[in-house]
């Protein structure tokens, strides 16, 4: 069929919006519309080329939410006019990755996604003949688009595909990050670099958990009011202030804080972030993508003076089974995401999204089909 969609060419030039091919789902995959699709700073990641697992031409995007279309055979758990939320972490429950319960990074189809297919070894999409590669297998910059079973969620229907797309990513990495990797508890301190779409979710997660000092640390002054309005009780601007912003941000905690985040993709931040944890507990969690080939820097004595490193991926959530969770929790009011959507556009607009992106315009840009 023929589909529209947003096409990564080359890396580091505009996406082009045109009609592709489409095949249809073979078995265990499902055919899916896509309503609508957040841009995250990893699709501008993976399109500047930094990202060593790049590859093009590929339809990006990750954070959909949309409707199934058609089911491939033996697809037991899903049926035509399920709505479902695309999930670039899978969760097949069957791998040992999946049934060690220790982990959710499940493995079953890992290889074709890091090369851009499905599980087959081939692409479903083409343009004129020529493949194009899946992103991480969702590519959800396009009207239609196919996944594997195991990586969809199926998520109640009266959920607004235009706020709840963004459970697919940003929102359940940054409050994952909180309840599943670092496990924050009430009364804890916590700091967290990069008040972007993840970092405000970080934070929506820290006042969840019932966190006393929630520190926001941001070198854009214009990310503070919404970061208060989410729960940040402290703002740091590092541009601002005088000396070391390890030993303010320590002094500030009167110690170091409990738990720290990384929400920003800089290797240097991330050092920060684990020097300002307290001594001989303080947790820091990686959250943020570097570049490809960067490397993270401390003195060890910090980590044998208690201090921990941790990374999180797609915030520790087994998707499956916590994504449609989360929606009930945006259903009911327990979350917000609305103030977070701070742009909606339809796909032709779809590079005015990277830019807001990139000028720290918007929080999330919010693509409607
Ligand atoms: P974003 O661009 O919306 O936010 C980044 C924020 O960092 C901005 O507010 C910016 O002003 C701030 N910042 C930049 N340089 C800074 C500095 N030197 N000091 C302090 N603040 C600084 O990005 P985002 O969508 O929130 O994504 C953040 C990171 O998380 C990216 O690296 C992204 O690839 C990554 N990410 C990781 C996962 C995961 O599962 N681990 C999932 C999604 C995104
Ligand atoms: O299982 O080896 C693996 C890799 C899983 C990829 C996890 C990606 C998380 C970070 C990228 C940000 C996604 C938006
Ligand atoms: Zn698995």
């Amino acid at each position: 069929m023929d589909v529209k969609a947003a096409i990564a060419f080359e890396a580091a030039k505009p996406l082009t919006v045109e009609t592709v091919q489409l095949e249809g789902p073979k078995e265990g995959e499902v055919l899916v519309e896509i309503k609508a699709t957040g841009v995250c700073h990893t699709d501008a990641y993976t399109l500047s080329g930094k990202d060593p697992e790049g590859l093009f031409p590929a339809i990006l995007g990750h954070e959909g939410a949309g409707i199934v279309v058609e089911v491939g055979q033996g697809v037991k758990s899903l049926k035509p006019g399920d709505h479902v939320i695309p999930l670039y972490t899978p969760e097949c429950r069957q791998c040992e990755y999946c049934l060690s319960q220790k982990t959710n990074l499940c493995q079953a189809i890992r290889q074709t996604q890091g090369q851009g297919l499905m599980p087959d070894g081939t692409s479903r999409f083409s343009v004129n003949g020529e493949m194009i590669h899946h992103y991480m297998g969702t590519s959800t910059f396009a009207n239609y688009t196919v996944l594997p079973e195991i990586a969809l969620a199926k998520i109640r229907e009266d959920a607004p595909f235009d706020k709840v797309c963004y459970i697919g990513c940003g929102v359940t990495t940054g409050i994952g990050a909180v309840i599943n990797t670092a496990k924050v508890e009430a009364g804890a301190n916590v700091v967290v670099f990069g008040l972007g779409g993840i970092g405000l979710n970080v934070i929506q997660g820290a006042r969840m958990v019932g966190a006393n000092m929630i520190v926001g640390v941001d070198i854009n002054p214009a990310k503070r009011p919404l970061a208060e309005k989410f729960g940040m009780t402290h703002f740091v601007n590092p541009h601002e202030i005088d000396g070391d912003i390890v030993k303010y941000i320590v002094d500030l905690t009167r110690g170091g804080a409990d738990y720290s985040f990384e929400c920003v993709g800089n290797v240097n931040l991330m050092r920060q972030a684990l020097e300002c944890c307290h001594k001989g507990w303080g947790v820091c969690t990686i959250i943020g993508v570097a570049g490809g080939g960067e490397e993270i820097r401390t003195r060890p004595f910090q980590l044998v003076t208690g201090r921990v490193w941790k990374g999180s991926a797609f915030g520790g959530a087994r998707g499956r089974t916590d994504v449609p969770k989360i929606v009930d929790w945006y259903m009911e009011g327990k979350i917000n995401i609305d103030d977070l959507i701070t742009h909606v556009m339809p796909l032709e607009k779809i590079n005015d999204a990277l830019d807001l992106m990139h000028k720290g315009e918007s929080i999330r840009s919010v693509i409607t089909f």
